[in-house]
This record gives structure tokens, sequence and C-alpha cells, in this order.
């Protein structure tokens, strides 16, 4: 049966601990929040491409943490060379996981890339991730859950899910309240205020 995107972002936060999100903007950012509005989570917003380098920053930044971002294919596909930067920075505690639903979903649910058959995971292979799978079924979601909490990375996932408009569930807009809030839960509150 098809992965349902709601269902695939509850299960990689689940147990999050102390794992550090970027969400990408749009549909994957709501899907975080549906899974739990957290401090820890940063939603984009906005900077369509942008996602997999600033968690790549956030990860060279913070060494001793799990990083994890969440985007969607729209979003991967538009920023395509962090792929190369991350395997070549080879960040061991990143893992860059696409809920990919073939489609521009916000925009209106037009076709991407990856509905006719590009193929992200090989890409990342290709750019030196350490892992890159295609993810269809639960027993794959499964592993790469584990693997974002504990192998070492950089890994990348490709999880195909069915393209559904799902309720909007917005995190807070106001960015520099998304800025301070996720620095003071990773910092405290003195150093967040440096
Ligand atoms: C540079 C730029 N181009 C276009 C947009 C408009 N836009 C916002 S979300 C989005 C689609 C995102 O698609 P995807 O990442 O696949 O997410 P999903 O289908 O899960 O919503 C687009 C085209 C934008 N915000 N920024």
């Amino acid at each position: 049966m098809t992965l349902q995107r709601r269902d695939v972002v509850q299960a990689l936060l689940a147990d999050r601990g102390g794992l550090l999100v970027v969400a990408g903007l749009g549909s994957t950012a709501w899907d975080c929040t549906a899974a739990g509005d957290s401090a820890l989570t940063f939603p984009m917003w906005g900077a369509m491409g942008s996602a997999a380098m600033t968690g790549l920053g956030l990860a060279l930044a913070q060494p001793e943490r799990r990083v994890l971002v969440i985007t969607g294919d729209g979003e991967m596909l538009m920023g395509l060379g962090s792929l190369a930067t991350i395997g070549v920075q080879q960040p061991a505690n990143l893992s860059v996981v696409v809920v990919d639903n073939e489609r521009y979903g916000e925009t209106g649910m037009q076709a991407t890339h990856t509905a006719q058959g590009v193929d992200l995971a090989a890409m990342a292979r290709a750019a030196g991730f350490a892992s890159g799978v295609l993810v269809r079924d639960g027993a794959q979601l499964a592993a790469v859950c584990r693997s974002v909490q504990q192998d070492a990375g950089p890994h990348f996932a490709q999880i195909k899910v069915a393209a559904q408009k799902v309720p909007l569930v917005l995190p807070p807009r106001d960015g520099a309240l998304l800025k301070s809030r996720f620095r003071e839960a990773l910092l405290g509150k003195s150093a967040a205020l440096q």
C-alpha cells in the first residue's frame, strides 16, 4: 500500500530525542508541525532549494547532534547542487529525507521530474552519500528511521508517498521567533543571546 506523507513524517519524528530538524517550505513544514510543533524544528517558509544546505550548515556547526532535513521533491530538485556539496563535506550526522509525492503540491499539484523517473537517491549515492535509498514500504521506512538516529551518514532517502492534499497545520510564521526559539532550545538562553 502507498505510504501516506503524514504517517511518514510522524514515524521519522516519533522518537526524535535531541534531533535537529530542518523542514522544507510548504507541505513538509506542515507535516512536521502536524507531528508536533517543536522549537528544534526550523521550518523554511521560503528559500526553495535551500533546505539541504541549511541542514549541512547545522550539521557542521553541531557535530555532536543528529540533523534531519525533511523536504519535498520539488524543493530538492531546485537545490540539487547541495547533494554534491554534502558528498564532499561528508557530515556523518546529517540525513536528508525527501517526501516524494511527484508533485509541486503547494502551487497546484503540477508533476515534478521524479514523476518522470528522476532518481534522487541514485544522485545522492553518486554524489558520495553513505547511503541513498528509495523507500516504498513501512519496513524500508523503519530502516530509514534507524539510520537517521544511529548510523554514520550522510544519509539520503527518497520516500514515495501518495499525491494527496492534507489539511494545513502551520508552524509559527515569524522568522525571528523561529530563529530565536531554535537557538535557545539548542544553545540555552544565555548563549542564544550572544
Ligand atoms: C524560488 C521559488 N520558486 C517557486 C516557489 C513557489 N513554490 C512554493 S512551494 C512550491 C512547490 C514545492 O513542491 P515540493 O517541494 O515537491 O513540495 P510538496 O509537493 O510536498 O508540497 C513552489 C513551486 C517558491 N516559493 N520559491
